[in-house]
């Protein structure tokens, strides 16, 4: 067991906000026993959503993805707790909501309807560094 307490960035993507899930997201953290430190709802620009996704620029989801993350409002969590980084994203699970394990936020509650997206329904910072940015992008 190690001690690292940490912050990380969650989102709760315009399918989710759309769809009423922000409760449900929001209960799933709080019941695994993180704490939510900040809440923001952000309708997000194009020059917010290409720094937040700068490492998939060129990508051929690139361009599907920040159309559908401009396409709505976005609930930012301000997450902390010991290994919260690693922890939301096991909660959160795979990124291909069809196949994310039963019992993950995606796995229950997300599928892929057609769509020319995977519209997973959550967002979780993949590492320290990577949480440090993204905070400071969403809440600042
Ligand atoms: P994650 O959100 O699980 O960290 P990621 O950072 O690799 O996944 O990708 C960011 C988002 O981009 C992801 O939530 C959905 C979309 N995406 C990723 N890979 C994709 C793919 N192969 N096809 C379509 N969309 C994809
Ligand atoms: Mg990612």
């Amino acid at each position: 067991m190690t001690t690292n307490v940490e912050e990380t960035l969650v989102l709760v993507k315009p399918d989710g906000v759309a769809r009423g899930l922000t409760g449900e997201i929001l209960r799933r953290i709080e019941a695994k026993g993180y704490s939510l430190v900040d809440v923001r709802l952000v309708q997000a620009d194009r020059d917010l959503l290409a720094e937040h996704y700068a490492e998939h620029l060129g990508k051929p989801f690139y361009e599907p993805l920040v159309d559908f993350m401009e396409s709505g409002p976005i609930v930012a969590f301000r997450v902390a707790g010991n290994r919260v980084i690693e922890g939301f994203r096991s909660l959160a699970g795979t990124t291909d909501p069809t196949t994310a394990a039963p019992g993950t936020i995606r796995g229950d509650l997300a599928r892929d309807w057609g769509l020319n997206v995977q519209q997973n329904l959550v967002h979780g910072s993949d590492s320290p560094e990577t949480a440090r940015r993204e905070l400071a992008l969403w809440f600042d």
